[in-house]
């Protein structure tokens, strides 16, 4: 297939292209590395530097003989998500191109509307490319669990069957999301279900979990394919940042009570959830929905495990609940269906203690490199 990934420098971006180029597909990557700005601006910069798209493609056909080609542009702006798509023509677009962190996204009104509006932009006119010029082209569009939030009954994969005064419809299920980054994901939900009922496209949307880990088979041939591994409260997802704060000696930050419960999964889950979507596509006028995780945790149970782990390498860890900068429940219901992509195939990796041991080798290995002021949240969502 002919593959074409936005937001091929992210932190599932850039393995995502590796892994299919690695099978065989022929992948292009687009980027106009907003996500870096921030980081540089926000002082939230990954534990390990990594080179630019270029220079990284340039090392991995070095080392695999794989070819990913790099496009570097502003997919907000429609004029470049139209060339890049008539000139690739892709048979199934990848769209990670969206400001992914929640934190971000509730600093204030210049960061929130940024997030806004690039996320529904780029998802706008990926739409309007694929409808005029590609319309046989599938989308694999990266949503997140947290459009559900936390409702108090079991979270059904995208859509649910409503008996109401003795007639029944299916809908999608209902969305409560907890920050303005994830109602940017609802949003896209809504539109790309209007688009696809109104002109035929072809869709799937990822409802996908947190996402630890820093390893896959390509990203391991050289430093410079690793993925950015954030350990900040702004880009850093809970599991990654609890690991890197053991190791740096650090109480882990529970933020709260700790019952906060989510649904995990290993980054090479991601690769293998993303790829089977992509080989196996939703039909036409189809708005695939699967629920993209493979463990549920709450906060709490991640940070004795972590801690587990640590004090077995001799980290001495320290887990301290600190107020929680978030509006969210601290103790809920959480029963989310998950068998789609298992039926696709899926062979989970689980959050083992091999698993974090692996993971711990590596940030040891980076420890001088930790910076300490990046830890703590700097953003509240009640201000
Ligand atoms: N948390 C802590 N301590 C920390 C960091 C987080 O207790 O130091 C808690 C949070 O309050 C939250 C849970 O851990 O209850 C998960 O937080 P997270 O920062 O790992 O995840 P989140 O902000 O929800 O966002 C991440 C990604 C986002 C993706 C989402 C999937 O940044 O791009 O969409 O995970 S989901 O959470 O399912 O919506």
């Amino acid at each position: 297939m002919k593959v074409l990934i936005l937001g091929g420098d992210g932190y599932l971006g850039w393995p995502t292209a590796m892994d299919f180029a690695a099978a065989g597909h022929e992948v292009c990557v687009t980027d106009n590395y907003m996500r870096r700005q921030i980081a540089e601006a926000t002082d939230s910069e990954a534990l390990i530097a990594t080179p630019g798209l270029s220079e990284r493609a340039r090392v991995f056909h070095a080392l695999s003989g794989h070819s990913i080609e790099v496009r570097i542009g502003d997919l907000a702006q429609p004029e470049f998500m139209f060339e890049v798509v008539r000139e690739t023509q892709p048979d199934c677009i990848v769209h990670y191109a969206e400001q992914p962190s929640a934190p971000y996204s509730m600093r204030g009104f210049r960061e929130a509307r940024e997030t806004f509006q690039n996320n529904l932009d780029v998802t706008f006119n990926c739409i309007w490319a694929v409808k005029d010029i590609v319309p046989d082209c599938h989308i694999v569009k990266l949503g997140t669990m947290g459009e559900y939030g936390t409702p108090n009954i079991d979270i059904e994969e995208g859509w649910i069957e409503i008996d109401h005064k003795g007639r029944k419809d299916k809908f999608l299920f209902p969305r409560a999301a907890g920050s303005l980054y994830h109602t940017t994901k609802v949003l896209d939900t809504d539109l790309l279900w209007f688009y696809v009922r109104t002109y035929g496209l072809r869709v799937t949307d990822l409802m996908q979990g947190p996402v630890y880990g820093l390893s896959t088979e390509q990203a391991d041939m050289d430093p410079s394919l690793c993925p950015h591994f954030h350990y900040d409260d702004i880009f850093g997802t809970v599991v990654n940042r609890f690991l890197v704060q053991a190791v740096a000696g650090v109480p882990l930050t529970v933020y709260g009570g700790g019952g906060q419960t989510r649904g995990y999964l290993n980054l090479r889950d991601t690769l293998q959830c993303v790829r089977l979507a992509a080989e196996q596509p939703a039909e036409k006028s189809e708005l695939r929905i699967f629920n993209q995780l493979t463990e549920t945790f709450s906060v709490n149970e991640i940070a004795s495990r972590i801690k587990e782990t640590g004090d077995r390498l001799g980290l001495g860890v320290e887990i301290k609940s600190i107020p929680n900068p978030r509006k969210e429940l601290e103790e809920h219901y959480y029963n989310p269906t998950s068998s789609g992509l298992l039926e696709l195939g899926l062979k989970p990796h689980y959050m083992t203690e091999d698993v974090l041991t692996g993971m711990f080798e590596r940030i040891i290995a980076n420890k001088d490199r930790i910076d300490k002021n990046r830890i703590m949240p700097r953003v509240r969502w009640k201000s």
